[in-house]
């Protein structure tokens, strides 16, 4: 029968302690746990309020957090088109830089005859119809005697993103 003697205790006391530092450092070395961020749309960018943690990748989910509009696959960071309808949720900011940016602004005049192409009018806000001088049009009129510039417009969509 093995004595348990002094020595005995002190190397069990030992090999207990050399276990406790290696899981202590074990744990110190595991990388952190990443959060994940649901990509309802499936554009590639995370929603910042809708996120999990795991080791593991859940489905549905990426590792940003960048997605200012998460139910339209269109309206993401760094996109370049232009819309006429709102994304979802009333705004027609796509690109995710916190702006509605008017794709026309430029206001149409005519000038001896020739068109400056643009609103005929005020810009319209985003979405909606107005309409847009395509060409001027000298004409004669007879009484009294003088040159006419006639407007010719055309309706257009103001799209934004
Ligand atoms: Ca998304
Ligand atoms: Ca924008």
């Amino acid at each position: 029968m093995l004595a348990w003697t002094k020595r005995n205790k002190d190397l069990v006391g030992i090999a207990v302690a050399i276990v406790g530092v290696t899981v202590a450092v074990a744990i110190f070395l595991l990388p952190p746990v990443p959060t994940w961020y649901a990509d309802k749309d499936g554009d590639g960018f995370g929603n910042p309020s809708v996120s999990e943690k795991s080791i593991w990748q859940p489905s549905g989910f990426v590792e940003n957090a960048d997605d200012c509009y998460d139910g339209n696959k269109e309206a993401r960071p760094g996109a370049e088109r232009f819309f006429g309808k709102h994304r979802g949720d009333k705004s027609f900011d796509y690109n995710c830089d916190g702006k509605s940016t008017k794709a026309q602004t430029a206001t149409g005049s005519c000038s001896n005859g020739t068109a400056n192409q643009g609103w005929n009018g005020a810009v319209p806000n985003c979405g909606l119809m107005a309409d847009w001088l395509v060409d001027c049009d000298r004409k004669p009129k007879l009484f009294p005697p003088k040159i006419e510039v006639v407007r010719e417009t055309e309706r257009r969509l103001q799209r934004c993103h």
